[in-house]
């Protein structure tokens, strides 16, 4: 069931269904989306100590690795990667009497882990619950809070653990709760400059600073934590970005063969897509990644009112208004073509004439 948008701030009592589901959890998943960041790993952190201090077992079990400038996070040593350990991640799912999806609306996106959920659901004894910001979702949980007014899915957490906080009449908001909230919130505001950073926005990131979050400790943890190789990637891939369609469109590709020259891996490409929209007649930027297994990653963003998830869509994928993504399983040439070729006339029918 997904509780419908109502177009406005969720308010305490919104929360009431949410919160009774996770009160009757005893043994609690917590998951988030393939390619961890740090909205998904900040939420979970954050939400795992709250239902701590309320005496439920909590584990965290992710699809795939967390990037290492996420490890100064609190309890971050704790999650059991499927990728890495996939026996003891099956086991945690096994024994678990709920699992929270969050920072993603679609069941494929908790990667190798959804079939195991799926198993144990259907065996009757587990609750999904699903807390995100995505357009779209897919009515696969049986409760889920897609809220898209908000800037990141710490935002909702920090709503929900306010709510929570009323419901027990208990303080939850210590130090390590507000650090992964504000990791969260900093992160998917692009450092509270992306359209949905509100004043709302600015004042939950103050009160997390109140309660304890360094905003400059966080941002370089976060930001300053480049390898010497990341540097030579966003050195070779600078150079090979393409501007097409009078330099409305920006796209660059990423062979496995410059991650292998540079000693990169997938989730050091993430901070080059932001040079892709820096150029301000871009109003498309495509980053395409070659994985390992051959197919290929596209990110899209974009500027104003062209909604890039709705490219992403047509490939299975999703995302935000200007910031989406989807996985091809074509190899990159033909992942190229088409993805241009899409995004050009997308564009066309997009442009008010
Ligand atoms: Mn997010």
């Amino acid at each position: 069931m997904i509780i419908p948008e109502y177009g406005r701030r969720l308010e305490e009592n919104d929360w009431a269904p949410c919160i009774d589901m996770l009160l009757a959890g005893e043994y609690i998943v917590l998951t988030t989306h393939v390619n961890s960041d740090g909205d998904g790993l900040g939420s979970e952190v954050a939400l795992a100590e709250v239902l701590r201090a309320l005496g439920k077992k909590v584990s965290i079990v992710n699809p795939t690795e967390v990037p290492t400038n996420y490890s100064f996070l609190r309890d971050i040593t704790d999650i059991t990667v499927f990728d890495e350990q996939a026996e003891e991640v099956i086991e945690e799912i096994s024994l678990a009497d709920m699992v929270v999806l969050l920072d993603a609306n679609l069941s494929e996106r908790m990667g190798g882990i959804w079939n195991h959920v799926q198993f144990a659901r259907e065996l009757g004894k587990l609750q999904i619950l699903c807390i995100d910001h995505h357009l779209d979702p897919e009515d696969f949980a049986d409760l889920m809070v897609c809220e898209t007014y908000a800037s990141s899915t710490g935002e909702l957490i920090y709503d929900l653990i306010e709510a929570m906080e009323a419901r027990v009449g208990k303080k939850l908001m210590t130090p390590g709760v507000a650090q992964g909230l504000y990791v969260a919130v900093m992160t998917d505001t692009g450092s509270f400059r992306f359209p949905k950073t509100t004043p709302y926005v600015y004042n939950l990131a103050g009160d997390l600073v109140a309660k304890g979050a360094d905003p400059n400790d966080i941002y370089d943890k976060v930001y300053n934590s480049l390898k010497p190789h990341s540097l030579r990637l966003l050195g070779a891939a600078l150079s090979e970005i393409r501007f097409i369609d009078d330099s409305k469109v920006s796209w660059l590709f990423i062979s496995q063969e410059m991650l292998n020259d540079t000693g990169s891996k997938l989730f050091d490409t993430d901070l080059i897509i932001k040079y892709l929209l820096s150029v301000p007649s871009v109003r498309i930027a495509v980053l395409m990644v070659e994985m390992q297994d051959g197919r290929t990653k596209v990110s899209f963003r974009s500027r104003g009112d062209i909604y890039v998830n709705q490219i992403a869509k047509r490939y299975g994928g999703g995302g935000h208004k200007n910031a989406a993504g989807c996985l091809l399983r074509y190899a990159p040439e033909k992942a190229t073509q088409i993805i241009l070729a899409d995004v050009r006339d997308f564009l066309k029918s997009s442009e008010i004439v």
